[in-house]
């Protein structure tokens, strides 16, 4: 056996979020939040009628939380406000909940009485309905002015304790799902008949061989959603970080960045031209979209505004979709973030739009296939979308080192999932965390990316989203039956605490 030291210094983590782990949802005032609002609505045919009503219950047990954390020896450990627990119609006017702020102020004394540093998580997607309602959410700029407020409470009232913000988590999901194919909270402008022949596409295009993701699901997209919320997204979110630099940061000394989710892409076939160019458009939009904004040049790829013109053109709209940023809102933009915060699951095999309908057929259809140079062989897991691609984490963190100036990363998101009816030996998860650190290690050290550290995702089982309690992400099994919701460590937990607990990767000879 070889041991390798992470540096000193290093983050390890673990990772939730309020809607999928505290429950409580209209409790002591809290408003509804659109992922209440969604997950109640008749009943929806994909989420197998589950809610996050009560989830792990961490509102209540977050004494159970901490315990576990401690237990793993984490330095850091990454959550999320509920903005309707703070003000439960969005709006300043509305609160604070006095129970919302005791709530969040007895979650980071107590971790930092345990010696870990909270990494706090502004908005993970779950937007007061009220808001929602009024204009349309984020699908409108009205919308920037309310998230700023927010935030601005969030670091004046917590930011003493705080040195890590993030503003957003996984905006392209949000706007992609939420604003555009209706499979996330809120479905804006989506209806069911619509959405049921969105879950067909998701299928499609969540299969392991993709296409060229955004330009498919944006043309099949029934608004403009999409690119309205993102823009409302990046605007809100560089409006936080100028606030916080310039009212908060010097006395709290803290840092504040944006968490992108982001998979690899390879070519399908390596050696086609047309495969190459394929997947480096599809980092381009998927992660570009965000990334090339803030940490970039402050506007949008110009590859994808040409393709987005491309698309409009086939379906004979006139207008140019991708809304534009003046030119003081491009300074604005640019160089908001201190950290580029990183959710990395997964690998995609891409190859050009023109192939997208032999994809499904059987020629494609294996979980083996001979890609280009190599063999892959990709593992699957419980999630459709999640296949098992450990060197993508390593090419991703180089093309980002590359792309956006070697910006200082925090893994904020890796992980794998069981199914349900999946217990404590989970060997699967065991091999995914040693298989991805691995080549998160050999990034740092022989690829010289500046990664501080890595919160895995999920400290324990909890709900899943659009797929309910159905696929577990957690090194802490739940027993959702139970109403204390008892957390029991699994295998992956003890690898995780030898690793956290030592900075050591102890990797096979
Ligand atoms: C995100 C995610 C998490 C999910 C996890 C597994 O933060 O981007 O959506 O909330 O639970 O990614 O799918």
């Amino acid at each position: 056996f070889y041991y390798e030291k992470f540096p000193s210094k290093f983050a390890w983590g673990s990772a939730t979020s309020a809607y999928q782990t505290e429950g409580a949802w209209n409790v002591h005032g809290k408003g509804e939040s659109i992922w209440d609002n969604y997950s109640h609505r008749a009943p929806c045919w994909y989420m197998r009628n589950q809610t996050g009503d009560v989830a792990c219950d961490s509102y209540h047990n977050f004494d159970d939380d901490l315990a576990i954390i401690k237990e793993l020896g984490l330095t850091h450990y990454r959550f999320s406000l509920s903005w309707s627990r703070l003000f439960p119609d969005g709006k300043l006017t509305s609160g604070p909940l006095p129970d919302g702020v005791r709530y969040y102020n007895d979650v980071i004394n107590k971790l930092i009485a345990a010696n870990v540093e909270p990494m706090v998580t502004l908005f993970h997607w779950d937007l007061p309905q009220a808001l929602q309602d009024e204009f349309g959410g984020f699908n409108s700029s009205k919308i920037i002015l309310y998230y700023v407020d927010y935030a601005d409470f969030c670091f004046s009232t917590f930011g003493d304790r705080i040195k890590y913000w993030i503003t957003f988590n996984a905006p392209y999901e949000y706007c992609t799902q939420g604003h555009g194919s209706g499979t996330l909270a809120p479905a804006y402008g989506v209806t069911e008949k619509q959405q049921k022949s969105m879950q067909t596409q998701k299928y499609l295009a969540s299969h392991k061989y993709h296409v060229e993701l955004v330009i498919v699901k944006c043309h099949y997209s029934p608004g403009e959603g999409v690119y309205y919320a993102a823009h409302s997204i990046i605007k809100s979110h560089a409006q936080a970080y100028h606030i916080y630099n310039n009212t908060y940061r010097e006395s709290q000394k803290g840092q504040i960045g944006i968490t992108l989710n982001s998979n690899w892409a390879d070519p399908m076939t390596r050696t086609d031209l047309e495969h190459v160019e394929a997947s480096q458009r599809n980092l381009a939009f998927a992660t570009g979209w965000f990334a090339d904004p803030i940490f970039g040049t402050g506007d949008y790829p110009d590859i994808m505004r040409y393709n987005v013109q491309n698309i409009s053109e086939f379906f004979n709209i006139t207008h140019d979709r991708l809304p534009k940023f003046t030119e003081a809102e491009k300074l604005l933009n640019k160089g908001t973030s201190d950290f580029f915060g990183l959710n990395h699951y997964t690998s995609h095999l891409v190859v050009p739009c023109s192939y997208y309908q032999n994809l499904d057929g059987p020629t494609y259809d294996s979980d083996q296939l001979t890609c280009g140079d190599g063999c892959a062989e990709w593992l699957s897991s419980a999630s459709t979308w999640l296949y098992q691609v450990p060197w993508g984490i390593r090419k991703l963190l180089i093309w980002i080192k590359r792309t956006y100036g070697d910006p200082v990363i925090y893994i904020t998101e890796n992980g794998i999932s069981e199914h349900f009816s999946d217990g404590l030996d989970d060997d699967i998860r065991v091999n995914y965390y040693k298989n991805y650190i691995n080549e998160v290690l050999k990034a740092i050290k022989e690829d010289d990316v500046n990664v501080k550290g890595y919160t895995a995702w999920s400290l324990m089982d909890n709900f899943e989203w659009a797929e309910g309690y159905s696929e577990r992400f957690g090194l802490h099994w739940v027993n959702f039956t139970d109403p204390e919701r008892t957390r029991i460590p699994k295998k992956s937990a003890s690898y995780y605490r030898s690793l956290a607990g030592s900075g050591t990767y102890v990797r096979p000879a």
